[in-house]
């Protein structure tokens, strides 16, 4: 089977981190092994700059929301093209922790940027690159939230209030609803149940794999 890059999506405190750690294993216990790890926004030294300032701004100065999406992009692109195109065609899988789908869900739906502007945006950069298999873990909002309180400082997205949260799991969930691409998976249930979902959900999709002539 060709390389593939696999994206977890989903809200803060969907267990994407557990997620990932399932989605290797199997891919391990397939023989898939080098697996290569991104993170979005991230995993090039520009790109982490880059993340430091959409997470955390600079100094009093007030982001735009065209800014922010702007260095998501500028790390995205960054990602792509001096790794995961690169990992890919030497013939390893990426596996994602974020990707594309974020913005659609955050800046798209969550901050209200015009869905128009947004697609043009995303042709411009990333032409007709897109994860071959998206794992969606939708979880609502507060159950997400409530997971993660405990950490430390919370970003500049974070303190976002309850309700751009929820514009964000809609934006995910109709996008979700018309990509064959993305698998929704039910994040709500114990830890240890939603990751023989996971798993299961990625066999399913590897074995579909294999017979597609
Ligand atoms: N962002 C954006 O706006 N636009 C974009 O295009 C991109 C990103 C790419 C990245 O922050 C921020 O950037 C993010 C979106 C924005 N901000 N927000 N909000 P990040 O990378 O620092 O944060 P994150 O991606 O949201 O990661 P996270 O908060 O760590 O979420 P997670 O990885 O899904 O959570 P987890 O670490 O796997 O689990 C959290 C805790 O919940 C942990 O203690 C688990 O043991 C527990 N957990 C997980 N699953 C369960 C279940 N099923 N039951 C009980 N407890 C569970």
């Amino acid at each position: 089977m060709n390389s593939k890059f696999i994206v977890i999506e989903g809200l803060e405190g969907a267990g994407k981190s557990s997620a990932i750690g399932a989605v290797v294993d199997v891919l391990r216990q397939q023989g898939i092994r080098d697996v290569v790890l991104t993170r979005e926004p991230g995993s090039t030294p520009v790109a982490e700059v880059l993340r430091t300032l959409i997470k955390d701004g600079a100094g009093n100065e007030s982001v735009t929301n065209l800014a922010e999406l702007l260095m998501l992009y500028a790390a995205r692109v960054q990602l792509v093209e001096q790794v995961i195109k690169p990992a890919l065609a030497r013939g390893n899988w990426v596996v994602g922790d974020r990707h594309d789908l974020s913005t659609h869900a955050y800046q798209g739906a969550g901050r209200g940027i015009n869905a128009r502007f947004l697609q043009a945006l995303r042709e411009a950069v990333l032409g007709n690159f897109y994860p071959d298999l998206t794992l969606y873990l939708d979880i609502l909002p507060e159950d997400g939230l409530a997971r993660v309180r405990s950490r430390a400082q919370p970003d500049r997205i974070e303190v976002q209030p309850l309700a751009f949260f929820e514009r964000a799991r809609s934006g995910y969930q109709s996008r979700a609803a018309v990509d064959e691409r993305i698998v929704t998976i039910d994040a709500s249930p114990p830890l240890d149940v939603v990751t023989t979902v996971v798993r299961a959900r990625l066999m399913e999709w590897l074995r579909a794999q294999t017979e597609t002539p």
